[in-house]
């Protein structure tokens, strides 16, 4: 989970300048995106990376930890919401240009006990589906969080300048799965 990027050292400005087949980012995490009634469940980050933006529940696995093991912590944690019947819908490879790196295995759901509440991490919120304010988001979030909504299976590469976006691959299985029938996180493979 410490190891350099391939690309230490270089200047990266495109999915070029990285060897994407050595990559190995320094922190695995992971976001769940919880939606019921035609709304999803967002939240506004208060801390860590993004803090200040609007986001998914989620954060970085802990060592000896699955990612959907992750997911569900991190939702317990950051809103005091039991998650279950996890359904993983992709992965994003982020790599930053000062070089930290970050992959980040994506989940939805409709299912959760509780009630989404306030942390010191976390201030939770609805919005319907139609009007998910990506400006206040990651940039890259626009590309593929429809993707979730409409269960297209991702596998996506980003650079990063800070939260500035410099590049992006974005390969989907291109298939929409209704709800229920994406539950295979190793369906692909985090090689
Ligand atoms: P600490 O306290 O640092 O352990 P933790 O909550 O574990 O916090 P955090 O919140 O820093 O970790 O984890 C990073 C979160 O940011 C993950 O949920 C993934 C998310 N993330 C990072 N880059 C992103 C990007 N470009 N677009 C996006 N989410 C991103 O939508």
């Amino acid at each position: 989970m410490s190891a350099e990027p391939a690309t230490a050292g270089l200047a990266i400005k495109s999915l070029s300048d990285v060897d994407w087949a050595t990559w190995k980012a320094r922190d695995p995490a992971t976001l769940v995106f919880v939606v019921r009634d035609g709304q999803i469940l967002l939240i506004n980050k208060k801390t860590g990376l993004g803090k200040g933006k609007v986001n998914g529940p989620g954060g970085k696995v802990d060592p000896g930890e699955t990612p959907e093991a992750c997911a569900i912590r991190e939702c317990q944690e950051e809103l005091d919401i039991t998650v279950s019947r996890l359904e993983f819908c992709g992965e994003h490879r982020f790599q930053f240009v000062d070089g930290y790196s970050i992959h980040v295995f994506v989940y939805r759901t409709t299912e959760f006990e509780g009630v989404p509440t306030e942390s010191r991490e976390a201030k939770p919120f609805w919005v319907p589906i139609n009007e998910i304010p990506y400006e206040k988001m990651w940039e890259d979030d626009q590309f593929w969080l429809p993707m979730v909504i409409r269960g297209d299976r991702f596998q996506t590469r980003w650079i990063f300048d800070k939260d500035k976006m410099l590049d992006y691959d974005i390969q989907s299985d291109g298939q929409n799965k209704s709800w229920g029938e994406i539950d295979d996180p190793k369906m692909w493979s985090n090689s």
